[in-house]
């Protein structure tokens, strides 16, 4: 029992000093605080824009694609997406309403801001604006789409690892 304690104290020492010579260029520098919050940011997760690619609503009465202006998706950044709509047989869907949703269910917290629909590009495209996300780990994206008198919702999900 003993010696496995000694052991892994060296190896503690070990681990310890091999770590010191990376930690002590971090922390000389200036402007520490904003080299944290980089470093945070880094490490919070990003993914490819495209990462959602496209899906059917739930009853089946649309196609949705999610495609992120920002490429990749960072955390902490704000940024707008956009959305295309079309029926289940390929059609685009020009006069949608839609509802945005979301955030982390394993967290129990939604979006950071309140991401919306702001824009009709025409040809099935909305304009998303206002998404954030303020870590890394597994989101949702919820869309309650309405064309005349017909509504059906999709849910993307996603991680920022
Ligand atoms: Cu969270």
């Amino acid at each position: 029992m003993r010696s496995w304690g000694v052991v892994w104290l060296l190896a503690m020492a070990l681990v310890l000093s091999a770590c010191n010579p990376i930690a002590a260029p971090e922390g000389g520098g200036e402007g520490m605080a904003m080299d944290d919050g980089m470093s945070v940011d880094m490490s919070g997760g990003s993914m490819a824009a495209d990462t959602l690619g496209t899906q059917d609503t739930e009853n089946g009465l649309f196609r949705v694609s999610a495609v992120s202006q920002l490429d990749p998706v960072v955390i902490n950044e704000t940024h707008a997406w956009t959305l295309h709509v079309e029926t289940a047989d390929g059609s685009p869907v020009s006069d949608a309403e839609i509802a945005v949703e979301g955030g982390m269910p394993e967290h129990d917290h939604g979006f950071p801001t309140a991401p919306r629909v702001t824009e009709n590009l025409g040809e099935g495209k909305y304009l998303l604006e206002g998404m954030r996300f303020n870590m890394g780990g597994v989101w949702v994206l919820t869309l309650e789409i309405s064309s005349g008198d017909q509504s059906d919702t999709v849910t993307f999900e996603f991680e920022l690892k």
